[in-house]
């Protein structure tokens, strides 16, 4: 579909454009959407405002990958041009059928735009025969009202193929307790649906919520995993300490009974920016999730450039000691140009000096047994801008500290004899992995001049440290 160029604001400067992650080519980007593999390509769409730096009527921007870390951008797939989806594309994902593209994406409806609250929400299709062009059905909506015990809240369809049958979850709030639910359809064509029930939904809005946004139900290692973007859950010291969540539970359901016995709702990743984070299975067998690299109400200082928002690296999903892994895929390891370090080293205070800390793998990976020191930090540090990584061995805590306001976020791992911790760098991001994907921080960070890379313990600590250049 076109656009038009003169309504489009431009990219003025790269000083914080990414090298090799998603990211607009210009204007908005917010959710993945429609993560997918389909004749060859990885495809990936996202919520994108091309005539704005901000939110606004939502479009689906189009890229596709043949490895995961190079992306090609393509015209965006939706628009929101049509009765119904007069007022935007919102989130929703893709599957594969008789080798066609289906697209199920929420159309938005805003019939007073100086009262955006009021507003009613539909599921919608759109297909394409080459991945690159898609058409909407002319018999849109496919789902035209929610249940009758829901709010208005009724979107983010993530559809999934189970024994022959077709389903999906969609992100929704019990209309009576104004709380967050995940509801279940089903359909043998993904045209004509069938209301099944709520998968699970929160108990109590502090604690899970008030709206559930962008679920996906899938299954791994034996597990039915829920993923979810709760809103409004209540912030302890330590926990859910962002706006809004991604969170996920985990356990056995019942696909006749809709019976779901599930754990607690635990947070995916604890960095300040990770949202609406969406998986696919590659053809291979891996369940591949990406995620928003940003937070609502955060600061974009990208803006100023003429755009704003990316995504994380596509990372694995893992099952392992009764806990969600992730971590980068495999492919990412392509884009090493150069390694930078290399060695074991022994102290307590050193700095790491790399041609290009922005755009750096590290790891530093020890053995902790017979160390007598408590606490390990690297710092990134450029002028006022700070991003400092720490483990504390006591209490088998990381805590990432970005300078500014709410600068502090915290993970526990597990106890263990060994840290293995691994940084992705990337312009204005910085991703790290603790123990293989045990604990995960996505953070933006936008330091203007090279940042200084710092490695301090409290004892001499062993470890080998590698890197590499990133191109
Ligand atoms: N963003 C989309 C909605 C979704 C929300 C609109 C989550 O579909 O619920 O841009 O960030």
């Amino acid at each position: 579909m076109e656009l038009d160029q003169h309504r489009m604001p431009k990219v003025t400067n790269p000083r914080f454009r990414l090298h090799y992650h998603l990211m607009p080519p210009q204007g908005w980007m917010n959710d993945p959407n429609g993560f997918t593999y389909f004749q060859g390509y990885y495809h990936l769409f996202y919520q994108y405002h091309p005539y704005g730096v901000e939110w606004g009527p939502m479009h689906w921007g189009h890229a596709r990958s043949r490895d995961l870390v190079h992306w090609e951008t393509l015209p965006p797939a939706l628009a929101p041009d049509s009765e119904a989806d007069e007022s935007g594309c919102f989130s929703g994902s893709a599957i594969v059928k008789d080798d066609r593209l289906f697209l199920i994406y929420t159309g938005h409806h805003v019939p007073d735009e100086t009262h955006p609250d009021d507003f009613w929400q539909t599921q919608n299709v759109a297909v394409s025969d080459d991945g690159l062009h898609f058409y909407k059905l002319a018999t849109n909506p496919v789902i035209s009202t929610p249940p009758t015990d829901n709010s208005q809240h009724f979107r983010d369809p993530k559809v999934f193929e189970r024994d022959g049958q077709y389903y999906l979850t969609l992100g929704s709030q019990t209309a009576a307790t104004k709380t967050g639910r995940a509801l279940l359809y089903r359909s043998a064509n993904l045209i004509d649906w069938e209301y099944q029930g709520v998968i699970t939904e929160a108990t109590e809005r502090s604690t899970a919520g008030f709206m559930w946004e962008c679920p996906d139900f899938f299954r791994l290692n034996g597990q039915d995993l829920l993923v979810l973007s709760p809103q409004g859950i209540e912030a302890t010291a330590k926990q859910n300490l962002n706006l809004y969540q991604t969170s996920y539970v985990a356990g056995q359901f019942d696909f006749q009974t809709l019976n779901y016995r599930h754990d607690e709702l635990q947070e995916l990743d604890h960095g300040h920016d990770f949202y609406a984070a969406q998986t696919m299975l590659a053809p291979d067998g891996r369940r591949i999730l990406i995620g928003w690299m940003d937070m609502w109400e955060a600061e974009f200082p990208e803006q100023a450039d003429g755009w704003a928002g990316a995504m994380t690296l596509p990372r694995e999903l893992t099952w392992r000691h009764e806990q969600l892994y992730m971590f980068p895929v495999a492919e990412v390891r392509q884009l090493r140009t150069k390694q930078v370090l290399n060695e074991n080293w022994q102290g307590t205070n050193r700095e790491l000096q790399v041609p290009d800390p922005q755009h750096l793998e590290l790891r530093l990976h020890a053995n902790l047994t017979d160390w007598q020191g408590q606490q390990l930090t690297l710092r990134f540090q450029a002028g006022e801008q700070q991003l400092q990584v720490t483990y504390h061995k006591d209490d088998h805590e990381m805590v990432v500290t970005r300078a500014g306001r709410d600068a502090q976020r915290f993970a526990q791992l597990r106890p263990q004899e060994e840290l293995d911790l691994q940084i992705w760098t990337d312009t204005s991001s910085v991703e790290i992995f603790a123990n293989q994907g045990e604990a995960v921080f996505s953070e933006r960070f936008y330091p203007t001049t090279s940042p200084q890379v710092t490695l301090q313990t409290d004892l001499p600590l062993a470890m080998q440290i590698t890197g590499y250049n990133l191109y």
